[in-house]
């Protein structure tokens, strides 16, 4: 049942100290699994490393009950994998199969394996069970499970995609079939890593016991692992016919206002609907923004308000299970923002882009058809306008960040350092003291003639909407900010700008001064210089102003993604 959860305060540590409730399992026996040569591949060690020390430097580890990995239970694994496979697995890191290893790597699709693979595959999947064993009994609350290698390609006799055990697919067994006085009955896996997870899907396609969700780059099948299993139309078969749902995105770029699109208009409502005993997510952070695999855009405050709203389910009982990611700093501000929205610290700090792509409502659209005869919920016509309903993230108080010229992994950092920097500071109060700032500009045109009803959010009516859009440094500069409209190239930029959807010049420019000061996200940039990116700091200043250079343009030339790839951290105000 969904049940009203507050966010505490900040506990003293020594009050949370009897109350620690997140487990975090980490092992470092689970970096043994790497390249045989030392190759470089995207799926290496430094990437649990990097999060564990980013969890550690945040200090987080100490507020949370941390564990050691655990092997898994071969008839644990074999409750979806097949004998012959696991025999397979097992002793292909000895050393009789030395000479024989790299071409039974070379018989599968995207694996490597060396002498720590075997171990490495039980661990994660041991660590995945022990978590849910824990979660489940009540021990702790929530988990999370840094495991490699990932598992959710991982087939009953196939290694696929870097998947050796299907870790994930294992532990929802394992709670159900070997652990039925803990009471877990019905179980919803979320996989929003951004490739499908074809091994999960299969091992519970009859199983309506378990509600497989998937959300993935499909590009009509032929985005990894291509083909059409990632289909919206393939939603389970006999009893599990309505327990398995795939969104396949049509294209990259999607980012958190077309995930909060679909929790909002398909998974929140099936879940509520489902009732499950236990979360379970394939949390892969290929979708992350920055991911050099995965080509989409979620920010860090966007897993955390996809986080937030599972936790509404289930008692919170919720285990993530790493799966893909493969940029170090992304991966690991992700999983920190998943963290820290499981310990219910005060929401970070919001950056999204507000509208979804028009491709999401059409897949939106497609995905509540083929299952609003299970699922009547999504039988009602989907709202044409507000997508995101609740305070935080409603439009007029957007605080936008994009990347800017090549600069974007530094970008992501420069963010959390913001995110870290106003962690103390209530957002909505910050957010609306710069919105009031804004309101008191005259708006010198008519405003505009969109329904009164609400903001209409998805793209077919952003021309219609004017924004204001509030520059700081060099994008103060005209010439420089009309090449993201038109197109073109001035000094200072690494490559010319594609140009904007909508190419009409700003309707309006306003100098401001507001009571902000300006937030540096590093000490120096090789483009910027000394400061780097500038944002503006959403907490009001009595002392300090910042001089902003405010250019009245329609949210199709600010929404249209090629020209937000030139724009840095914006402050956007509908008027
Ligand atoms: C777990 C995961 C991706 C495989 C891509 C192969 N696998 N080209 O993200
Ligand atoms: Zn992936």
């Amino acid at each position: 049942m969904e049940t009203a959860t507050t966010s505490k305060p900040n506990l003293p540590n020594d009050q949370e100290e009897s109350s620690k409730q997140v487990g975090l399992i980490y092992d470092e026996r689970m970096c043994k699994h790497s390249t045989p040569d030392g190759e470089d591949h995207p799926e290496n060690p430094l990437r649990i490393k990097a999060i564990w020390n980013k969890l550690q430097s945040a200090r987080i580890t100490q507020r949370c009950v941390v564990l050691s990995g655990k092997e898994a239970e071969d008839k644990h694994i074999a409750l979806v994998h097949t004998q012959r496979y696991i025999d397979l697995i097992k002793k292909v890191s000895s050393k009789r199969y030395d000479s024989r290893r790299e071409k039974i790597a070379s018989e599968f699709n995207s694996i490597y394996l060396n002498e720590g693979s075997t171990e490495a595959a039980y661990l994660a999947a041991g660590s995945v069970i022990e978590a849910s064993e824990r979660v489940a009994r009540g021990e702790l609350k929530s988990a999370v499970a840094i495991v490699r290698p990932p598992g959710h390609h991982a087939e009953a006799d196939e290694a696929m995609g870097f998947c050796l055990y299907n870790n994930v697919a294992i532990a929802a067994s394992f709670l159900l079939n070997e652990r039925p006085d803990l009471g877990i009955q019905r179980i919803l896996i979320v996989d929003w890593d951004v490739h499908h997870g074809n091994g999960t899907q299969k091992m519970f396609y009859k199983d309506p016991r378990v509600l497989f969700f998937s959300v993935h780059r499909f590009d009509f099948g032929t985005f990894y692992p291509t083909g059409d299993d990632g289909s919206h139309t393939m939603i389970g078969e006999g009893l599990g016919t309505g327990y398995n749902i795939n969104v396949p995105w049509e294209h990259g770029q999607c980012g958190d206002a077309d995930y909060f699109a679909v929790w909002e208009h398909i998974l929140i409502p099936v879940a509520r609907e489902f009732a499950p005993d236990m979360i379970l997510i394939s949390g892969g952070f290929d979708a992350a923004v920055g991911d050099p695999l995965g080509g989409c855009r979620i920010t860090p405050y966007g897993y955390s308000v996809m986080m937030n709203k599972l936790m509404k389910f289930a008692q919170g009982k919720i285990v993530m299970a790493l799966e893909g990611g493969y940029n170090l700093d992304s991966i690991a501000n992700s999983v920190l923002a998943c963290v820290t929205a499981l310990l219910e610290d005060r929401p970070i700090i919001g950056s999204s882009e507000v509208y979804p792509f028009e491709s999401t409502r059409r897949v939106i659209k497609a995905v509540r058809g083929e299952l609003s005869v299970f699922w009547p919920t999504l039988s009602d016509e989907l709202p044409n306008d507000l997508v995101l309903t609740n305070k935080e993230t409603a439009p007029v108080e957007l605080i936008s960040r994009s990347d800017s010229d090549a600069e974007s992994d530094e970008d992501v950092n420069a963010q959390s350092q913001l995110s870290e920097a106003l962690s103390e500071v209530n957002r909505v109060d910050v957010v609306q003291n710069i919105i009031q700032d804004l309101s008191m500009l005259k708006v010198d045109e008519a405003t505009n003639d969109h329904d009164a009803d609400g903001p209409l959010l998805w793209r077919s009516v952003l021309s219609k909407i004017d924004i204001w859009y509030g520059s700081f440094g060099s994008n103060m500069w005209k010439p420089r900010f009309l090449c993201y409209i038109e197109g073109g190239k001035v000094d200072g930029m690494q490559k010319p700008c594609s140009g904007s959807m909508d190419r009409s010049s700003p309707k309006s420019i306003v100098w401001k001064s507001v009571p902000h000061q300006l937030f540096f996200g590093r000490s120096h940039t090789s483009t910027w210089g000394p400061g780097g990116v500038a944002f503006l700091h959403p907490q009001s200043s009595n002392t300090e102003r910042s001089y902003m250079c405010l250019y009245k343009i329609t949210s199709m030339t600010y929404c249209f993604r090629r020209m937000v790839k030139m724009c840095r951290l914006h402050l956007l105000c509908l008027t």
